[in-house]
């Protein structure tokens, strides 16, 4: 173990004796929601974990130390001071522990504490990726080169129309990484079921994912997995709208040169705001769907 990560007794114990952690990510409670739904969705998706017979472990870089479990005084904090909070991602994570700083987690640097720790699945709402434009601006998430190097099972709702998705798992496929389909062979846009573009696999259910998971760690590959898990129907928000508000989303940014790490949380709280909590309450859904799911997963992978 690590000397610099800390584990909560919980999930300390729960690894010990073999049972199953979901890991889950901070900078969706930093970055991702407004306070105080945030820190209302980060308690109900550690007890969506929990009902389906799994440990939730949230991770987060806190005052110098990687973490995988936070309490509800901590959670509480990072949902209150919000964008105040670092984003961390892999490249932040030296600076922070070398200075004894506190950071919010994306799933690059979630993977890493989550490794670490010996968890191998998470859940999240959606993972970065190749974004619009990038032939231009180079920008593609850490996330994609994270989920190249390291072990751990992602499970999300696909990622944001904001991003451009065809060059996303053009990135993943290079990078040898498997994009599975949950209950689908289309890879879903997070706020939408469909995106146009094809997984690489479909599998409809848990074991047959634990099963791939297990196949993966048996040959020796080092990269990540990557489930896609589409939104409830219920909840799914019109798929027109939300590519209008994205087109808009993506103008303002341009308009106001935001760049690097600001842009995903730029574009998120611009099309929440826009479609008037609408796009929150389909967030909030999503991320228990997904929480629901890598549980489930989690329980059918062990034993070992
Ligand atoms: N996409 C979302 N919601 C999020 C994020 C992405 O729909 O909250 C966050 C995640 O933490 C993800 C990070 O890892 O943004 C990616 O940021 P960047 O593109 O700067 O790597
Ligand atoms: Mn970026």
């Amino acid at each position: 173990m690590p000397a610099l990560l800390h584990l909560s007794p919980e999930v300390e114990s729960a690894l010990h004796e073999g049972r199953p952690v979901v890991a889950l990510e901070s900078t969706i409670i930093a970055h991702g929601m407004p306070y105080p739904q945030n820190v209302e969705t980060a308690h109900r998706v550690e007890q969506a974990v929990r009902d389906a017979g799994a440990t939730p472990a949230t991770c987060a870089v806190w005052k110098g130390m990687m973490r995988a479990g936070l309490t509800a005084a901590e959670l509480e904090t990072f949902g209150r001071l919000g964008p105040q909070i670092p984003k961390a991602s892999r490249r932040d994570m030296a600076y922070l522990v070398s200075r004894g700083l506190t950071g919010a987690t994306t799933v690059a640097s979630t993977m890493i504490i989550a490794h670490a720790a010996g968890i191998r699945v998470f859940a999240t709402g959606g993972i970065g990726g190749v974004h619009r434009g990038a032939a231009h601006t180079f920008d593609i998430s850490a996330d994609l080169q994270e989920l190249a190097q390291t072990p751990v099972t992602v499970v999300c709702a696909g990622a944001k129309s904001i991003l451009d998705l065809g060059l996303t798992l053009e990135y993943l496929e290079t990078h040898g990484v498997p994009v599975v389909g949950y209950g689908t062979s289309e890879f879903p846009a997070f706020y939408t079921r469909k995106s146009g573009f094809n997984v690489d696999f479909r599998l409809d259910t848990p074991s047959e994912i634990a099963a791939l998971i297990k196949a993966q760690e048996a040959l020796g590959l080092k990269n990540g997995i990557v489930v896609t898990n589409p939104i409830p129907e219920v909840f799914e928000p019109d798929a027109l709208l939300i590519e209008k508000v994205t087109l808009e989303a993506l103008a303002a940014a341009e308009r106001e040169g935001v760049k690097g790490k600001a842009i995903t949380p730029y574009l998120l709280s611009y099309i929440e705001k826009t479609t008037g909590g609408m796009s929150l309450a389909a967030n909030i859904e999503l991320v228990l769907n997904n929480a629901r799911l890598a549980a489930a997963i989690a329980v059918s992978i062990l034993p070992h």
